[in-house]
């Protein structure tokens, strides 16, 4: 395997902390660099204070560490980039410039940079929505997820970065929470389900949306990163299926283990939100040229969630 130096930008959110602690287990605790705009106490490797929007300091870190390899994960998710949307467009939008402004310049060789499922919008087909198709996003972050893919392509057709990225679906995990997201209900709702045996949903229940175990999405990042680049056919960003379910579905799937849970529902604007992404993907271009396939389907994910929620608390 080469040599990698890896830094990753966001380390401290709900990807972020997942993704460093594979990506050391791989390359060795100390050849992978993580920041965040806040010490978040990550003390199992080297970790710098970064703001994805000083491009000085980020430079810096680049030279001293000689990284390589930068998986950039800062970013204000859909809900939150609603209520600052100039701050959102800034640091989604300006964050991306400095990376892929390193690339191009020979600094660094490989950038990863999430996308969402929230390119979509209103007029794109919902069920098994293909790669390339109507994106019209309604919200901030879409836009902001939107106009990055256009750039990473052209970053890569005019200047060769050998950029990569996946259109994330709403993300679950147990080890971290997520924040500011449409698609956090179905990381809360498991964590209610064993404080208090409820939950109150902020989505309507038949809103199905494309989401994914958190050890399925980190697979795929790192896959994607290794994959033989001759093999990529999209440098925009490519769609993930994941599994797609409603929050009765969810429901119902805890219900089967925690028999007494009970789910209400009281919608406010990430409804709305909800409504202009697809309730479930086509990801066949992933499929076709780097192999993935999805490990995880709902009832496995729940049956991990409760039994790794359950020790943990
Ligand atoms: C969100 O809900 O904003 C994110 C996403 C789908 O990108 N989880």
């Amino acid at each position: 395997m080469e040599d990698k130096r890896i830094l990753v930008i966001g380390a401290g959110g709900q990807v972020g902390q997942e993704l460093v602690f594979n990506l050391r287990e791989k390359h060795g605790a100390n050849n992978v660099v993580s920041s965040d705009i806040r010490d978040f106490g990550d003390q199992a490797g080297p970790f710098e204070v970064l703001n994805a929007l000083d491009k000085e300091r980020l430079f810096e870190i680049v030279q001293q560490y000689k990284i390589t390899d930068v998986y950039h994960l800062a970013a204000l998710l859909s809900a939150t980039a609603e209520k600052q949307i100039e701050f959102a467009w800034d640091l989604n939008m300006n964050s991306l410039f400095h990376v892929l402004n390193l690339a191009k310049d020979g600094h660094i060789n490989r950038i990863f940079w999430p996308s969402s499922i929230a390119v979509f919008g209103p007029n794109t087909p919902r069920e098994n929505t293909p790669q390339h198709t109507t994106t019209d996003p309604t919200t901030v972050y879409g836009i902001s997820k939107l106009a990055g893919e256009r750039w990473c392509e052209y970053y890569h057709q005019k200047f060769g970065v050998d950029v990569r990225s996946i259109r994330y679906p709403g993300l679950i995990g147990y080890k971290t929470l997520p924040g500011g997201g449409t698609t956090d209900y179905a990381v809360d709702i498991y964590h209610q389900a064993l404080k208090s045996g409820k939950y109150e949903c902020f989505l309507k229940e038949d809103a199905s949306l494309p989401m994914m175990y958190m050890e399925d999405a980190i697979r795929a990042t790192i896959e994607l990163m290794e994959a033989d680049g001759s093999r990529l056919t999209i440098r925009s960003s490519y769609n993930l299926g994941g599994i797609s379910f409603n929050p009765k579905e969810i429901a119902a799937e805890i219900k089967k283990i925690i028999p007494e849970f009970e789910i209400t529902y009281q919608p406010d604007f990430r409804q709305k939100i909800a409504e202009s992404w697809p309730s479930s993907i086509d990801d066949s271009f992933a499929q076709n040229d780097w192999d993935w396939k999805m490990e995880y389907d709902l009832r496995k994910m729940s049956e991990d969630m409760i039994k790794q929620l359950s020790k943990l608390s």
